[in-house]
């Protein structure tokens, strides 16, 4: 058996945690024969819930699981963490604008980023998960000057593994036939997915689905898929949000197969430049992640990419004085 990694995970008591903490401990992320540490962060009035949440771990008497730490200090989550997975924010409250909703996850994040700075172990690697996911990773980057960037990641693999299935249920494929589809930019409605590279079977998805279908029905359908969630089940996407957070950790471990999309620092490729960070398509191999260069981009790309890049500087821009 290998030696125990530490895993952290903020907002334990929250709906994707209860998902997520129990597939991580089952293995789902790093293997049937990695066992871990769970270090599982909470606000001081959630303290209770966690300890409910520790509970029901301990019942089911999990063979990988060799501790578990619950504490609402980051520093004492963070403390030598291989992989940490920031899921905890604040959701909008009543009221709210963007603005504030992005201030007070800004003062989150920049407090975590530090403390990920001072304990985490210097290989760490960060998914955040909370919302807004891709400026509050930014933050946690920008306040922890002593680990890479590369090391802060943000989730859009939800938006890419919705895009497979509505591609593939479209050519009346499965998901395993579906390549090269890439979901570029912010996880928000601004998000692009794109099958212009993509093959379904071997062949060009384009070639399959009619070019009204793509642009009018599939990309609204994928970036709105968050709200129809709530309209179904009354509450937010939680079992597949904690689905992708393991695909997303699991591949950047353990390698992926073929392309898939992460929020990744922005360093020029596609014209994207430097200071925000951006979903790609990306190739994991061997514990590390590579931009996948060299897709031809059309001018309704170019158009989509942009409008989310716009996006994310503008979030950006709200939260410079935060970004240390
Ligand atoms: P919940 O409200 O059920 O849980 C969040 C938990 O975080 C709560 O228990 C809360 O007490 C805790 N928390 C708040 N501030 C914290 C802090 N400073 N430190 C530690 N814990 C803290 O939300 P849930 O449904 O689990 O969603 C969590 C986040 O994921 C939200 O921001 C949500 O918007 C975001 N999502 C992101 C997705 C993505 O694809 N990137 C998809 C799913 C989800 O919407």
């Amino acid at each position: 058996m290998k030696d125990p990694v530490r895993i952290a995970i903020t907002g334990g008591a929250g709906q994707i945690s209860y998902s997520l903490i129990f597939r991580i401990a089952a293995g789902d992320m790093l293997g049937p024969d990695q066992p871990v540490i769970l270090q599982l962060l909470e606000i001081p009035q959630a303290m209770e819930a966690l300890n409910g949440v520790v509970m029901e771990i301990n019942d089911c008497a999990f063979p990988l699981v060799r501790d578990i730490v619950a504490t609402d200090d980051p520093n004492v989550a963070f403390k030598d963490i291989d992989y940490g997975l920031l899921v905890g924010s604040k959701p909008r409250g009543p009221g709210m604008e963007r603005k504030d909703l992005l201030e007070a996850n800004a003062a989150i994040f920049s407090v975590q980023g530090k403390a990920l700075n001072d304990h985490a172990s210097r290989d760490v690697k960060v998914l955040v998960v909370g919302n807004p996911a891709n400026t509050n990773a930014l933050i946690a980057s920008c306040n922890a000057p002593d680990l890479d960037a590369g090391q802060f990641t943000a989730m859009t693999r939800l938006d890419h593994n919705r895009a497979m299935t509505q591609l593939a249920q479209k050519t009346g494929r499965h998901v395993n036939d579906v390549e090269s589809l890439i979901v570029w930019g912010n996880h928000s409605a601004t998000q692009y997915p794109d099958i212009s590279q993509c093959r379904v079977d071997g062949k060009p998805a384009l070639e399959l689905v009619e070019r009204d279908w793509y642009e009018s029905d599939f990309i609204p359908t994928v970036q709105q898929r968050g709200a129809a969630i709530i309209k179904a089940r009354g509450a937010s996407s939680a079992a597949s949000a904690a689905a992708a957070a393991i695909d997303h950790m699991h591949d950047w471990a353990l390698g992926s197969d073929g392309i898939v999309s992460m929020s990744i620092p922005a360093d020029g490729s596609y014209g994207i430049e430097e200071g925000i960070i951006y979903s790609y398509p990306v190739r994991c191999k061997g514990g590390s992640y590579e931009i996948v260069q060299g897709f031809e981009i059309d001018a309704f790309s170019r158009e989509k990419m942009q409008a989310t890049e716009n996006e994310l500087r503008e979030e950006r821009a709200a939260v410079e004085h935060l970004l240390g």
